[in-house]
């Protein structure tokens, strides 16, 4: 393997033409957007993280709130890192499954979040891969890395020039909006910072400001009141988190899950850059294998190797398919019929299960249907 030229310090930065190739490798493999930053440390974001853990905004997550230093630092991931190379992945598909009619079903359905439809954080990886790989074939080291606890991937996508924080929290690619995964290519090779793609090219990490201005629309749109103030999230409430942490599923917020099972779009939905940005560039069709609805009485049929298998790549706290059912009752007391025998059915086994969690969440689900004989015969 050819050896990289000898470069001194982190100051010596190779040309625009190897940067030039890396955002036109990654644009030809589907990449929305590719920008270039350094590795140095995220000393905001690590100040933020800190902040926010100090105030419990984190709740029980961990993420990259488990070791802030680690996850603002790119030279842990990679010692003598001093370059990301940044892609978005655009995974925005129409919502409907070809052949699939939602409306056409008795059984109740549950939504999962537009990220989770496909996997498409493989997807996301597999557009970085030939990006690390023409890096190696220089001899340079290159890591691939997306929604690791090992860095904070919206930091390194905004100071890549890719876009700028919304009042969501999200970010937001000018013009193109926020259904995006975001993920890097972590390098020794000294490419520089803040060049990139179309309308990236070039720009300082600033250069976007915030695109949001007077609109608020995602902070009141919220169903729990998540967004306590531009930009910052209480996970304590946020929906998105949730339906993956362990334990009961707060009572106050049950109502506002209404019929999700996994994620929460609707900060992303009422943004009216994302709308802009669908109505000039209509999503492409949906994958045959996309998985935007979930039976909701299937689910709570399936047994756990079942429910693994088809979920599996899902954050389910624990590895535990019994955090599945409980989302799922929440769910069915949101949109269930009280009267179907299907449904009443699925609301008696789970009031007979052995996890007092599952009964709990049953029983708020049949008392939500007007079942509350159902309950009182557990009594
Ligand atoms: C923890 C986590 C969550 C948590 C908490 C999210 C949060 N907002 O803190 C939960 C489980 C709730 C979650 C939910 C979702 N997530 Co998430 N999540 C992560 C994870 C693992 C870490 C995020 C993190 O470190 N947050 C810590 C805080 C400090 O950073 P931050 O949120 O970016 O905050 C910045 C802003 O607040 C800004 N800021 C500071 N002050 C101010 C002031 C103003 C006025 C403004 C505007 C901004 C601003 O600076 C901060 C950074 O320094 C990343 C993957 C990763 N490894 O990075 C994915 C990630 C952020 N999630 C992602 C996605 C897709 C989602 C969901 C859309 C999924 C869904 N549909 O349910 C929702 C969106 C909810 C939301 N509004 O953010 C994507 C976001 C892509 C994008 N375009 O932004 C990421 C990057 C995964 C990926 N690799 O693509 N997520
Ligand atoms: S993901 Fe849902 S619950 Fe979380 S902040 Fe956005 S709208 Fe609120
Ligand atoms: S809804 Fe408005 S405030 Fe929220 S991210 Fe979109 S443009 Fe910004």
């Amino acid at each position: 393997m050819p050896q990289p030229a000898p470069l001194e310090e982190s100051s010596a930065v190779i040309g625009d033409g190897l940067v030039d190739e890396l955002v036109a490798i990654g644009r030809s493999h589907g990449l929305a957007a590719v920008g270039v930053a350094d590795a140095d440390v995220f000393t905001d974001t690590l100040d933020d993280l800190l902040d926010r853990r100090s105030k419990g905004l984190n709740g029980q997550m961990q993420f990259t709130y488990r070791n802030p230093e680690r996850s603002t630092d790119p030279k842990r991931i990679l010692p003598g890192a001093r370059s990301l190379v940044v892609g978005a992945w655009g995974y925005r598909r129409e919502d409907a499954v070809p052949g699939v009619e939602r409306g056409s079903r008795s059984r109740p359905l549950a939504r999962v979040a537009r990220y989770a439809h496909q996997d498409s954080y493989a997807a996301l990886r597999q557009a970085l891969s030939p990006v690390a790989e023409r890096l190696k074939a220089d001899g340079w080291r290159a890591t691939i890395i997306s929604d690791d606890n090992a860095l904070v991937d919206r930091a390194a996508a905004h100071r890549a020039g890719l876009g700028w924080f919304g009042k969501n929290s999200l970010l937001l690619l000018p013009g193109l909006g926020s259904w995006f995964l975001l993920g890097s290519v972590v390098t020794d090779a000294p490419l520089g910072s803040a060049q990139g793609s179309g309308f990236a090219h070039g720009r300082t990490p600033d250069a976007h400001g915030s695109g949001c201005g007077s609109c608020s629309r995602c902070i009141t749109a919220c169903p729990t009141g998540a967004l306590v103030s531009p930009g910052v999230l209480d996970a304590r409430r946020c929906l998105a988190w949730l339906v993956q942490a362990p334990g009961s599923f707060p009572v106050q917020y049950r109502d506002a899950l209404g019929d999700r099972i996994y994620g929460c779009d609707d900060c992303q939905q009422v943004c009216p850059i994302n709308r802009l940005a669908e109505r000039k560039d209509p999503p492409a069709p949906s994958e045959s294998e996309s998985e935007a609805d979930v039976d909701l009485l299937g689910l709570l049929e399936s047994s756990d190797a079942d429910l693994l298998q088809r979920h599996g790549r899902w954050y389910i706290a624990r590895r535990d398919p019994r955090y599945l059912r409980r989302n799922a009752l929440v769910a069915l007391g949101n949109t269930g019929d009280g009267n179907d025998p299907a449904t009443e059915r699925a609301l008696r086994r789970a009031l007979d299960d052995p996890d007092p969690m599952i009964t709990e969440h049953a029983a708020w689900a049949a008392q939500k249907l007007g079942r509350d004989d159902l309950v009182g015969r557990v009594a």
